[in-house]
């Protein structure tokens, strides 16, 4: 069976030098806040201080490529400068082409930031059918899949810590 997540980790990451941004958008709220919650635990585990976890919102998953790039700014003009972003969305396919064309492009864009913001934007964004396929991928369904906000956090700290500029 293939494993899903990220499996083992090669080494264990010491985050308690790291600061990390958790953007989230706010449309489908509960499993919205599940991710961020797994998202965070991850992190408290792996070493980052609570109070170097800031976390802002946006409306909905289309805004988090320019509000992660707004982030990173506000926060280095406040002398805080952020480590890796957590970009996190739910979006949910309804019964127009919405769906196809903000998956498409907040991926897109949410990749190339790394890029031009040369540090690690995390790829935290649910692209799903159903309202079921997003809950059971935020650990909202007992017994089926796991959180996957753990994995944003591990990865957030992993490349943060592993790749930097
Ligand atoms: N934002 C999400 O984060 N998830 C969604 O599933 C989602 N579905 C949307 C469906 C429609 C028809 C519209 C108009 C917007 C949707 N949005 C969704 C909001 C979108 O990401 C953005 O916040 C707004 O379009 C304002 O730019």
């Amino acid at each position: 069976m293939a494993v899903k997540g990220l499996g083992e980790v090669d080494q264990e990451y010491d985050g308690s030098k790291l600061r990390i941004g958790i953007l989230h958008a706010r449309w489908n709220k509960t499993i919205i806040e599940a991710l961020v919650n797994g998202a965070k635990a991850k992190l408290l585990a792996l070493g980052v201080k609570e109070e170097n976890i800031i976390v802002e919102t946006v409306p909905g998953s289309f805004e988090l490529p320019y509000g992660t790039r707004g982030f990173l700014k506000n926060q280095f003009e406040k002398g805080e400068p952020l480590d890796a972003v957590i970009p996190i969305g739910v979006l949910i396919k309804g019964s127009t082409m919405h769906f196809e064309y903000i998956c498409d492009s907040v991926t897109h864009k949410l990749m190339d930031l790394n890029f031009q913001l040369n540090i690690p934007v995390i790829f935290g964004v649910l692209t799903c059918l159903t309202e079921e396929q997003a809950e059971a991928r935020a650990g909202l369904i007992e017994g089926k899949m796991h959180n996957h906000g753990e994995d944003w956090g591990a990865a957030a700290v992993e490349m943060a810590t592993k790749f930097k500029f």
